[in-house]
């Protein structure tokens, strides 16, 4: 018997036993117990380092792109199925005019990459259901619904992983177009009041498998970005078999709180072996004084849309955009900032010019980002400031004119204080002025407009 039958036959054992093994997985489902000798800490340490990401929120409503029949529908763009209650077979119709020629997953990545970025998490389903890649488990997609043809997972999986960019996927519970979901609930398919019988098939045979489609085809993933739990028919024990599911999927990601019913409060947060999800998401806001004993990260749109929309130029500013990264940083935050591709697959210049932008800065001072923790000199009247062992990072947006900078609520022995731009870390003059507080001596000009670093070498306590 020659050695290629011999191979093929080995390996088509291989294969069967292969498959014999994720059709248990499959047929079970079962939750396999997740391989816990991955610690919540170990799995969360990337996400602590990274601190600052991307949200991309794109999919076939870039094509009305906020006006339906002539108007403008109010909300954000990626609700207009139901702001201006399409039907479903009227909303497909958009998947056959979803052709982004321009996309190109490298631009994408290396525009978050130079932003200072170190993770993306893009929608791979939103509530309208659409799916942005080859699913086996549904023609409402890309492949099979669209004239593009080219699967836009993949494509960005390939590119995340050339340069180094950790690859996650929103993905959201609420489905507006399948049967067992809440497609039946046309006009109102957000009616947190109504429930489908069939509900808990989709969540068994079409939520979970394609959960398990992406993670096993495009992983491994950094987070799974759940959203839209506030539907009736999720429940609390839902959310944590789901959460077990997909640890057992993939032992060392990271889920989001939005996997559980309620999107916990601090407290709830820190005990979380109670409650399913590992860090809270916030949601265009920042939390006063962060969420401590908690991971946390504020997600938060460039203009008021997290879909794209043609006629929304209400941006923020760069500035603006630069003190929330710090302030969320000071707060022992990450911030995940959104862009919102158009229909042609391009993401909106205003945001391109931003994130360049925050990446010039990034670049000078991202180490006073990146795997800093919350100031422990609370409130400064002149900006904030993040941490790491042996160092402070003093963020001053309101520049002393006199030259002098009054550092309070700093016990610490002073060792150096420099210009974190300035590379040869020439000393600034620092004198106590009480055992709480120093100064600092400084030019009288902001060397940066918008954000001048101070590090401050200390000997810790
Ligand atoms: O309804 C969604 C919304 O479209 C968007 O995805 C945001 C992003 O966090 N989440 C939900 C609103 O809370």
């Amino acid at each position: 018997m020659n050695r290629q039958i011999l191979v093929t036959i080995f390996t088509t054992l291989c294969l069967f036993a292969a498959l014999g093994c994720s059709q248990i997985m499959d047929k079970s489902r079962g939750l396999q117990k997740p391989d816990r000798t991955l610690s919540k800490d170990e799995r969360m340490e990337w996400f602590r380092e990274a601190r600052f990401g991307m949200f991309i929120h794109w999919g076939i409503y870039s094509v009305p792109a906020g006006i339906y029949k002539g108007e403008q529908v109010r909300g954000a763009g990626e609700w207009i199925m139901e702001r201006a209650v399409i039907p479903v077979d009227q909303y497909e119709q958009f998947a056959k005019q979803f052709n982004p020629i321009k996309f190109d997953a490298d631009q994408w990545v290396q525009i978050a990459k130079n932003a200072g970025m170190k993770y993306i998490v893009i929608t791979s389903k939103h509530h309208d259901g659409f799916c942005l890649w080859d699913s086996k488990y549904t023609d409402y997609d890309i492949i099979d619904a669209t004239p593009f043809k080219r699967d836009i997972l993949a494509e960005l999986a390939q590119a995340c992983k050339k340069h180094g960019i950790k690859l996650c996927f929103y993905h959201s519970i609420m489905d507006w177009h399948h049967p067992d979901a809440q497609a039946p609930f046309y006009p109102l398919y957000n009616d947190s009041n109504k429930s489908n019988p069939n509900f808990d098939r989709y969540v068994e045979y079409h939520l979970k498998a394609q959960l398990q489609e992406l993670i096993q085809n495009y992983g491994p993933l950094g987070i799974l970005w759940f959203d839209g739990e506030w539907v009736k028919d999720w429940s609390r024990e839902m959310g944590w078999d789901m959460f077990e599911y997909v640890l057992s999927l993939q032992p060392d990601i990271i889920i989001n709180n939005r996997v559980g019913k309620i999107r916990m409060k601090t407290s709830e947060l820190s005990q979380s072996e109670e409650f399913a999800g590992d860090y809270g998401t916030p949601e265009q806001q920042i939390p006063p004084t962060g969420l401590p004993g908690a991971d946390w990260e504020t997600c938060m749109t460039m203009n008021n849309t997290w879909g794209y929309k043609s006629h929304d130029h209400n941006w923020k500013s760069t500035e603006d955009l630069l003190v929330k990264l710090v302030d969320i940083a000071s707060k022992g935050g990450n911030f995940l900032l959104n862009v919102g591709p158009t229909d042609e697959g391009l993401i909106p210049q205003p945001s391109v010019e931003r994130l360049a932008a925050m990446g010039e800065w990034m670049k000078v001072n991202g180490e006073s980002i990146y795997g800093t923790t919350a100031s422990p000199l609370g409130k400064v009247p002149w900006g904030r400031c993040t941490t790491k062992p042996g160092k402070l990072y003093l963020h001053v947006f309101n520049w002393p004119t006199d030259g002098k900078l009054n550092v309070p609520n700093l016990t610490n022995k002073v060792r150096k204080a420099y210009l974190l731009a300035d590379k040869k870390h020439s000393k600034l003059p620092v004198r106590r002025i009480n055992e709480n507080e120093i100064v600092v001596t400084v030019s009288n000009e902001a060397p940066d407009t918008i954000n001048t670093v101070i590090v401050l070498e200390i000997k810790n306590k």
